[in-house]
């Protein structure tokens, strides 16, 4: 029998790892022991120690715990696309660049497609690698270039010069700070960008608009099979289609980026899809680049309380339990290798647990030295403005939570470092 002291003490302890998880700790000294799971571990307890090995058990065993567990399945099924080049120009943005949009449709109806907005150095005279990623708030917020197309989905009403959820002339070049296109252009590198929305609107309900719904018969998957990141991940999976088979585009140097919840679909798309060649996370945070087992700011509570459509539904199990999630974000990041990958994090978005990136980062080195690659060597966090690793990069800047110039120069360069050797 268990004495009245014990019964108490016991649930004290259960309510303040409750109380731990859904509350945000952001005090270093407060972070309680974890234990990370060991990437190399294979699923019977033996030692995975080569890149074959690696490749052909160990890399499809955690991808799919991360389906099953985290993301959602990933749907494996091919739709015939269909690309409408819906403009062309061969001077834009004071003639440093030719931009094109092309719809990408899903199949055979019209009801289900993403548009994408590309600017290409004028002067290129073959193809050129190329960063695609998403945007928060529709193409035109890119740039003030007038010739970009209006968004006409759904957008979040807390974005410049949105109306009623629909963007407005006034939202152009609203988050242009984001996109230094000319910058990007100087290096030889296209952009190739989209709004995530086209995908699935970003709220709880819009899964009821968005590919997991429209798309569900063809791809043979219910929409509770995945969440929203799934779906955005699949989607950036698609650009990569199309821009395979772009002949401006050298398919084979192609960087997916993103910031946020955008950068954690940029992991997961690239954890599914081995095309992309080079991987770069802006402050993904939880659900991204950060430790989920590391108690620092955002949690797998909070953010499954806050975004319940972000995550398959079994991720809600791990609320209050991430000591029992049978993977961590190192093994995400891992599953990058042995690409180059670029992993950013701000002191001003301590939400994110910069600490917990760097960690993630440093920690899938071991899968990147199974292919005679350096990962990061250091063991402390860096300080401020001093990119770590080799070919996996990592820095700190300061500032707040967002895509800096900073940010973009140290991709550009890491990129050019990787491709231009
Ligand atoms: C926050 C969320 C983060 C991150 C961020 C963003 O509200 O808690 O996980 O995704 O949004 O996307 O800007």
């Amino acid at each position: 029998m268990m004495s009245a002291a014990w019964l108490l003490l016991l649930c004290s302890s259960c309510l303040a790892v409750r109380a731990q998880d859904f509350v945000a700790n952001t005090d270093e000294a407060k972070v309680p022991p974890y234990t990370l799971p060991d990437p190399l571990l294979g699923k019977n307890g033996e030692k995975i120690s080569t890149a074959s090995a690696w490749k052909q058990q160990q890399r499809p065993y955690l991808f799919h715990l991360f389906e099953e567990n985290v993301y959602g399945r990933f749907p494996q099924q091919k739709l015939v696309l269909r690309y409408e080049v819906r403009e062309a120009a061969t001077s834009a943005l004071n003639g440093k660049a030719k931009r094109k949009q092309v719809r990408i449709y899903f199949g055979p109806q019209n009801n289900a497609y993403l548009d994408l907005l590309m600017y290409l150095p004028a002067t290129a005279t073959a193809p050129v690698p190329v960063f695609t990623g998403y945007n928060f708030g529709g193409n035109q917020t890119v740039a003030t270039d007038p010739g970009i197309f209006l968004s006409q989905q759904w957008v979040d009403a807390r974005g410049k010069g949105v109306v009623n959820n629909r963007a407005t002339e006034a939202s152009r070049g609203a988050s242009a700070s984001r996109w230094p296109v000319e910058e990007i252009l100087s290096h030889g590198y296209g952009l190739a960008v989209a709004y995530y929305g086209d995908i699935e609107p970003d709220h709880p309900e819009g899964w009821k608009t968005g590919i997991r719904t429209t798309l569900s018969d063809a791809l043979h998957i219910q929409p509770a099979e995945w969440g929203a990141i799934g779906a955005w991940a699949w989607g950036l999976s698609r650009i990569m289609d199309y821009l395979q088979q772009d002949a401006d585009v050298d398919a084979k140097r192609i960087a997916v980026t993103g910031h946020s919840r955008l950068g954690k679909a940029a992991l997961w798309a690239a954890a599914a899809d081995q095309r992309f060649a080079l991987i770069v996370s802006n402050e993904s945070g939880e659900g991204g680049a950060a430790l989920s087992k590391r108690w620092y700011g955002e949690t797998v509570a909070i953010i499954n309380q806050k975004f319940p459509h972000w995550f398959v539904p079994n991720y809600k199990k791990f609320n209050e339990k991430t000591a029992a999630l049978p993977v961590d974000q190192h093994m995400l990041l891992a599953m990058m290798a042995p690409r180059p990958l670029y992993v950013a994090s701000a002191e001003g978005d301590q939400w994110s647990d910069p600490k917990g990136e760097f960690l993630a980062a440093r920690n899938a080195g071991a899968v990147y030295a199974l292919f005679g690659k350096t990962g990061i060597e250091e063991t402390d966090m860096p300080g401020l403005e001093h990119p770590v690793g080799k070919s996996i990069r990592y820095h700190y800047r300061p500032g707040k939570h967002d895509i800096s110039l900073y940010d973009w120069q140290q991709y550009l360069s890491f990129a050019d470092e990787q491709w231009k050797k």
